[in-house]
């Protein structure tokens, strides 16, 4: 134990560094209804290395933190797209 305990102190930055969140505001398109937000929140939540998704009806938009390692902006947008929502990256 001594031995290992040196170790996991110095690796455990290292670990959460390399999974640092990003978040992402993507237009989400097709929002008519107070339904359409949990379907897309659901969508999203479905995607490996999502972490939180908060839908915006008033906006159109939806704001993803996720893992960068596991997905991407693009994968994102194609999660809403195929459930029926095109979107892009909010700019
Ligand atoms: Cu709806």
């Amino acid at each position: 134990m001594r031995r290992i305990l040196p170790v996991l102190l110095v690796a455990l930055p290292v670990a959460a560094a390399a999974a640092t969140p990003q978040t992402v505001t993507l237009a989400v398109q097709r929002m008519t209804c107070s339904l359409c937000p949990v379907t897309i929140k659901k969508s999203l939540e479905k995607v490996t290395g999502v972490k939180a998704v908060a839908v915006d009806f008033d906006k159109k938009t939806a704001t993803v933190t996720y893992d960068p390692d596991k997905t991407t902006p693009d994968a994102l947008a194609e999660a809403t797209t195929d459930a029926g929502y095109p979107s892009s990256v909010a700019h």
